[in-house]
């Protein structure tokens, strides 16, 4: 069986499509983030040293499979059940195969540290301290935003938009894993009125991955998700 450790609003809902587009059977451990620090319970370092999510045990084959990284995840399952599923499974060496892998790390890799600067300095911004001391921390995080971060969303975006034009999914007409692995920063985004309505490449598919079956699956088992 395969069991995914779940922190709500999180990454790990991606986890959730993934094994309901593979058709799956799985069991969630549901974990809740601090809603002042919005980190994760303790008890998630039991499972793996980090305490992220998603993390998934599998011990479908007779051994205690344990992986951490929803990249990781995302490649595991494809390469251990996703033959003959929806998801489409790039010919070995093909210009395909790597699109597929460009947008699989491209999400954790080139996309997510941007965002999560920007969510950063927006706190640094509004977080308590002297008063004496607030110009300072706004001044410097305002100029981090502006003369790096935002630029550098925004070209990060106008790439993903240009990429995602006349196409269905990031391969194309097939569906991916890659898909799924960029959903969550998109979707947040989109939540969080980054990307706004002149994206409307990324606005509309992040709607067609809302449409998918199995992506609502996910929602109904997964429980509430802000970013839907
Ligand atoms: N690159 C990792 C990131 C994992 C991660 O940071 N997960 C967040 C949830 S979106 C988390 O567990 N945060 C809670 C915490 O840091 O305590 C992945 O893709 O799995």
């Amino acid at each position: 069986m395969i069991t995914v450790h779940h922190l709500n609003n999180s990454r790990s809902q991606r986890i959730l499509w993934m094994l309901e587009e593979l058709k799956l059977e799985y069991e969630i451990i549901r974990y809740k983030r601090d809603v002042k620090t919005m980190l994760g319970p303790i008890s998630l370092r039991e499972i793996h040293p980090l305490g992220k999510s998603p993390i998934i045990n599998d011990d479908s084959s007779g051994e205690k499979v344990i992986i951490a990284e929803s990249g990781a995840i995302i490649e595991y399952l494809m390469q251990k059940y996703g033959k003959n599923s929806s998801l489409i499974t790039p010919k070995y060496g093909s210009q395909q195969e790597r699109d597929y892998r460009y947008w699989l790390h491209f999400s954790e890799g080139s996309l997510i540290p941007p965002l999560l600067l920007r969510l950063i300095f927006n706190r640094v911004k509004s977080s308590p301290v002297p008063f004496f001391v607030k110009p300072i921390t706004k001044a410097i995080s305002n100029k981090i935003l502006t003369g790096f971060v935002n630029p550098n969303i925004q070209s990060l975006l106008d790439f993903i938009e240009s990429s995602l034009e006349g196409k269905k999914w990031f391969l194309g007409d097939y569906l991916s894993g890659a898909d799924i692995q960029m959903s969550f920063p998109l979707e947040s985004s989109i939540a969080n009125g980054i990307i706004d309505e002149q994206y409307s490449a990324i606005q509309s598919y992040v709607e067609r991955i809302h449409q998918q079956p199995a992506y609502q699956s996910a929602l109904l088992r997964g429980g509430k998700y802000d970013y839907a």
